[in-house]
């Protein structure tokens, strides 16, 4: 029955959907990738590595080692400088429902208790192509940032895909929210590509109310085969019963609190009941 559910879901999407989720296997394309990165390394280091960093006292060596521990460092917090540029552009960029992308689209003012203007209820409101937000790129750029990512993958990473949402406060049920496509709020792990590592940053004051991120520690190390094999999904009480409710971490902090995770560990989103929260997520792939 689970392997017959995982070859239709291999079926519907592609060999790294199929393979990215086995620890050997990103193991293996990792030291794939730093050898043959070994052979083309350039005279010169590429991109923007000589930019100053917004990060002046991380420790790159400690970020990863606790990436590697734990699935997550918490604490890579932005300057609040920045975190104001990104929300002034938040604030006044048109959005789009992330089940309607599509759709027309509607400003934050615009949304009250988690009803557009015109009606529509709205659990997450995105920003398209976030990068044009200057303050964003830096982020995207930061050599800091940089460097933790490739050090936890051994590799630089080929694609970098960046959200930027406000999710929205609203006494809509978690079953609403499902079924508006804001699935993020039930336990899942990330089958991002070979190898990946995401950077999250609240870009509002952000606590259990207002959409925190909620994760299992040490969920990306081992997993039993059902769970690999099965849906990424898993309900709250079988990853409790694998892995231990002590685990579980809820991520709550002022606006600027930033974290690098391996999001194969399990994690989800919160339903924001008293307030709404923005966040900046930059997805480094492959
Ligand atoms: O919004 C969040 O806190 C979680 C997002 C998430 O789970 C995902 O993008 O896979």
């Amino acid at each position: 029955m689970v392997l017959a559910a995982f070859v239709s879901k291999v079926r519907k999407h592609d060999l790294a959907y199929l393979l990215g989720r086995f620890r050997m296997v990103r193991a293996v394309y990792s030291s794939g990738r730093s050898v043959i990165g070994f052979f083309q390394r350039p005279a010169e280091p590429r991109g923007k590595w000589h930019l100053p960093t917004l990060f002046p006292h991380a420790s790159v060596p400690d970020i990863v080692q606790s990436i590697r521990d734990e699935a997550v460092f918490v604490g890579l917090n932005l300057p609040s400088h920045i975190v104001d540029e990104i929300k002034t552009f938040a604030l006044a960029e048109p959005l789009h429902a992330i089940y309607d992308p599509k759709g027309p689209t509607f400003h934050y003012s615009e949304v009250l208790n988690g009803i557009a203007s015109d009606g529509r209820p709205m659990p997450v409101g995105g920003v398209s192509d976030p990068a044009r937000c200057p303050a964003v790129q830096k982020v995207i750029d930061d050599p800091i940032l940089r460097s933790i990512v490739r050090k936890y993958l051994g590799h630089e990473p080929r694609n970098i895909i960046t959200i930027l949402a406000w999710n929205f406060a609203s006494p809509m049920t978690d079953e609403e929210r499902r079924r508006l496509k804001h699935g993020v709020i039930d336990y899942h792990y990330d089958v991002a590509g070979y190898n990946f590592v995401y950077a999250s940053f609240y870009i509002t004051a952000t606590d259990r109310y207002s959409g925190a991120h909620v994760m299992m520690k040490r969920s990306h190390k081992w997993k039993p085969l059902r769970m690999l094999l099965g849906s990424a999904r898993a309900s709250q009480e079988a990853v409790y019963e694998q892995f231990g409710r002590e685990n579980e971490i809820t991520i709550e902090g002022p606006a600027g609190t930033g974290f690098v995770q391996d999001t194969s560990c399990y994690h989800r989103a919160s339903s924001p009941t008293r307030g709404d929260r923005l966040m900046l997520a930059i997805r480094f792939i492959n």
